[in-house]
């Protein structure tokens, strides 16, 4: 008899069926209630007992051999590991702590640790590694994120962090949209597999379901390079952009609003700010150009009238403008953001039923779905002694410039000389740009740590390797924001190897520093304390002893749903209900902005060309998405993610036209160029794309195996992209798209070695 449980993960709530000896999981498959489940949940089981795991704690041959200090050599893929007991690894590691504490002091210690880990609230890698950090003294941090780091720095200026909690947090839903909106002017497109994916878990995934049946009221025009950025169900229009031209297309629907007097000119002076530094903007007067629909056709492709067309649309119904994340990972990608937030202005919708401006559509599963309106149970993660931070996308830059400055949000961080870097719950390897340089980047440090379930490239880069436990391997609870229950996550089945909780990890350490960590108790009592903390908070629902909770598999969480969606009680009355801005209104023209002084930002959207763009010899502009059928690189090594590549790597996305004129069919190995670096991909066409646009998917294990080919031969984007800040202003991750050249392969294919693990000896 086998046993069924079931388990959280951020690609959603699953069920695990588990051998009759208790002992293997022999499958993972979708929640029977999840009407729209993520395909990489089959991958779960293969990858927990896949060989890329991490069964020992391992040491790098070289860091043993030699002691800590800067290695060129790290993440060589000839390396060897050295397995030895969990006693000597923590010995070992409690050592170099010690000693980069006493000989540099905690700020040298970078525990920012960006990434995603696991779902579930007691083992999040990253709090757990905070904890422990903070317990010996502190450590520096980072900021910010991958996803919408631009956004984050920008928008607290232009709507305060009242509009920030509205936009995140109460969106018009999908029944808002249905019942209210004219049309949806989607930048960057409503991708369905982006919607399978939610931070903390989720029940239900019903977002394109939502989409699908709010498409049958609402007229949905996506703005994108790609045709199928949209399910083709929701029978969307189609207006095919460049790339990074956004802000231009946006600007010049604005201009059409104001030339064509459909401006809302009592909602801009009632609720807003600089709306006459925009027009004068807009109309040439500030810098000799007018951005007009004709100017905005040469940079972005779309066609002047389809631009007025669009703008009269627009302002004839309700209209709700939303931006994907991805349109602002990139160089000044916050000004498609800035610019988008501008036309709704002048559109004069925000806070009305089913209008305005939304950031989230397409790009998170949760967004307009649900809000979690009480907080759920957290691990507390004490407090940092150290104040040193960066942003996290500028990893690199901390340390190959120890003692620099960079500008950032209006003033300069100074960067802190690292010695020992510890990772856990993220794969920079995976999710930084310009792989070559983040290598050259690590070997600077004395001594690199790493949590891991899987020999990943990070994993391979570092000195120190920890096995840790999974999260069907250890108890936990979860629940993702606009979930309906708050779930128990009993472990399914014992870590594989010597694995261990982090939870261990971090006491055992900890004991060794003279710290506390764990206060003494155990993670299991751990687990009850911050559910009894959170069942007594007085906000929270009426939630059973844990005994209960822990048999009945959860408890439901209250749902709330907004009546209307962001921004109506500040439309409302914004004198009453003002947003928290130096003007108590939207700011379309800050003077805090405009103060900074900076090149590339001003007080209003602008237009900025970028430095990367499309030109001999990189002449194609490639895409690099989110992966459909995994969650970055979490489960490259599993079935789903493997039945999607082709040639045995990555596939890149050409338009037959480019195809053909590079000689190359479906099924072709490409070597992919860019001017950071190079890999090999499998080349699949289709007419979905805009010419002279590629396409890639992120999150391919990154393979160094054969240099002389070329420096991924997996097909992992992030060599070739460009380790650049999106602005001095925000510094966030620029990883979206880079130039690139693409040419046929016809040499010697190496073997992809990626998942194999490194050269282990034991003592
Ligand atoms: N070029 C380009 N690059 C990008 C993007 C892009 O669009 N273009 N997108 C960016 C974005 S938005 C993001 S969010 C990042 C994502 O970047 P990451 O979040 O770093 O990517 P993941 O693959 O999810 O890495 C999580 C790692 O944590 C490990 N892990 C999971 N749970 C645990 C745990 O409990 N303990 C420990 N110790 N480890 C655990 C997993 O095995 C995995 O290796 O990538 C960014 N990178
Ligand atoms: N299945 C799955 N879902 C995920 C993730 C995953 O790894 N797997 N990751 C999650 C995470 S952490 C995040 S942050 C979100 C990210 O969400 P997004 O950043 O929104 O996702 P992307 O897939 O990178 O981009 C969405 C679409 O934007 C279009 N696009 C790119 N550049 C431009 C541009 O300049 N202009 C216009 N108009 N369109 C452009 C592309 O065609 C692309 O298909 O996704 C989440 N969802
Ligand atoms: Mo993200």
């Amino acid at each position: 008899m086998t046993r069924t449980q079931q388990s959280s993960a951020h690609w959603g709530t699953f069920e695990v069926e588990v051998s009759d000896d208790g002992r293997t999981v022999l499958d993972t498959r979708p929640y029977a209630d999840d009407p729209d489940a993520a395909p990489a949940i089959r991958g779960v089981a293969e990858g927990l007992r896949h060989p890329s795991r991490v069964t020992r704690p391992a040491i790098r041959r070289r860091w043993l051999e030699n002691g800590p200090g800067p290695d060129p050599r790290r993440g060589d893929p000839d390396d060897e590991y050295v397995e030895v007991e969990w006693d000597e690894a923590l010995d070992l590691l409690a050592a170099e702590l010690g000693r980069v504490r006493s000989t540099h002091g905690n700020r040298a210690i970078f525990g920012g640790s960006y990434g995603w880990g696991s779902a579930g609230r007691l083992h999040h890698a990253q709090s757990q590694l905070h904890r422990f950090l903070n317990a010996i003294g502190g450590y520096t941090r980072s900021i910010n994120d991958y996803s919408r780091g631009a956004s984050l720095v920008l928008l607290p200026h232009l709507i305060g962090p009242i509009g920030m909690r509205e936009l995140r947090n109460r969106p018009p839903s999908w029944g808002h949209i249905a019942e209210h909106t004219d049309l949806l002017l989607a930048f960057g497109g409503l991708r369905q597999s982006n919607t399978w994916v939610v931070p903390g878990g989720h029940d239900r995934h019903v977002a394109s379901r939502l989409a699908r049946s709010a498409a049958a009221d609402t007229r949905i025009v996506t703005v994108s390079a790609q045709r199928d950025d949209a399910l083709a169900e929701l029978g969307a229009e189609w207006v095919g952009i460049r790339p990074g031209a956004d802000t231009a297309l946006l600007l010049a629907l604005t201009h059409t609003l104001v030339a064509e007097g459909l401006a809302d000119d009592a909602f801009l002076a009632t609720h807003t700010v600089g709306a006459d530094r925009v027009r004068a903007y807009l109309s040439g007067e500030t810098d000799g150009v007018e951005k007009t629909p004709e100017w905005a056709e040469d940079l972005s492709g779309v066609p002047a009238p389809t631009i007025r067309d669009l703008a009269r649309r627009a302002a004839a119904g309700r209209t709700l403008v939303n931006v994907t994340y991805s349109l602002q990972r990139a160089e000044h990608g916050e000004q498609a953001v800035f610019a988008a937030l501008t036309f709704a202005a002048f559109l004069g919708q925000i806070g009305l039923p089913g209008g305005g401006f939304t950031h989230g559509y397409g790009s998170m599963g949760d967004y307009g779905v649900g809000v979690a309106p009480v907080p759920l149970p957290t691990f507390s993660q004490g407090t940092n002694a150290v104040p040193d931070f960066i942003p996290c996308a500028r990893i690199s830059d901390l340390l190959l410039r120890p003692n620099a400055t960079i500008p950032y949000d209006g003033g300069t961080l100074a960067l802190p000389d690292i010695r020992l870097v510890y990772w856990a719950g993220g794969n920079p390897f995976h999710h930084h740009q310009d792989l070559r340089r983040l290598r050259r980047a690590v070997a600077s440090v004395d001594t690199l740590v790493v949590n891991e379930f899987h020999w990943t490239p990070t994993a391979r880069h570092a000195d120190i390797v920890l096995p840790a436990a999974t999260g069907l391997e250890r108890d936990d609870l979860a629940a993702g924001a606009g979930d309906t229950r708050l779930r128990a996550m009993p472990r399914a089945v014992g870590p594989v190897g010597e694995a261990r909780e982090e939870f261990w990890i971090y006491d055992e350490l900890a004991k060794r520093l003279d710290a506390d960590y764990a206060e003494g108790l155990d993670s299991r009592e751990w687990l009850e304390r911050i559910y009894d903390e959170w069942r007594q908070r007085p906000d929270t629902p009426d939630a059973p002893p844990f005994a209960e909770f822990w048999r009945d598999g959860g408890t439901p969480l209250p749902q709330h749903h907004y009546r209307d969606g962001a921004f109506t009680d500040f439309r409302a009355d914004p004198v009453a209900n003002p947003l928290d801005t130096p003007s108590g209104r939207i700011e379309l023209f800050s003077d805090t902005l405009d103060g900074f002084g900076l090149a590339d930002t001003a007080g209003h959207a602008v237009w900025i060309d970028t430095a990367e763009k499309p030109g001999s010899p990189y002449d194609l502009q490639l895409l690099c998405t989110q992966p459909s059928h995994r969650l970055h690189s979490q489960l490259d090594m599993a079935s789903p993610s493997r039945s999607t590549k082709v040639a045995g790597r990555e596939p890149v996305r050409l338009h037959p036209s480019d195809a053909t004129a590079r000689g190359l069919t479906d099924g072709d190995i490409a070597i992919v160029r860019s001017a950071q670096g190079s890999l090999l991909a499998g080349v699949v066409t289709t007419d979905t794309l805009l010419p002279g646009v590629a396409r890639m998917h992120t999150g391919a294990w990154y393979d160094p195996s054969a240099p002389e080919t070329a420096d991924c031969i997996n097909g992992n984007v992030n060599v070739l992209t460009k380790d650049i800040g999106t602005s001095q202003l925000t510094q966030a991750s620029s990883g979206a798209r880079v130039a690139v050249s693409v040419t046929r392969y016809d040499g010697r294919v190496p073997p992809v070695r990626a998942y194999d693990g490194p050269r282990l000896a034991s003592r």
